[in-house]
């Protein structure tokens, strides 16, 4: 899978298409990648931006400073795809 930390990689609004499929589709495979990756070291998120839920700070890899993907992102996603909650942050 194209690795892109490009912010510009995300398409359109709003993110949360974490596992960075085609059809920009946020599902519970967004859920499952996300929880991978935080949890079990998993991947990366292809696109770092679509994994920054909330959309809380500049969203930048780990070896480029900081790290923007959090457990406050996993719960936004959580909250949006199983309590009716807010849809994912706008892309910048
Ligand atoms: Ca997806």
């Amino acid at each position: 899978m194209l690795l892109n930390k490009n912010l510009t990689c995300c398409i359109p609004t709003p993110r949360g298409n974490v596992d960075y499929d085609p059809a920009d589709q946020i599902d519970i495979s967004d859920l499952v990648y996300l929880v991978d990756y935080m949890f079990s070291q998993g991947p990366e998120p292809p696109c770092w931006e679509e994994a920054n839920v909330d959309g809380s700070g500049p969203a930048t890899p780990p070896d480029e400073g900081s790290d923007d993907i959090d457990i406050s992102d996993l719960v936004h996603l959580v909250d949006y795809m199983f309590n009716g909650g807010p849809p994912p942050a706008d892309c910048p």
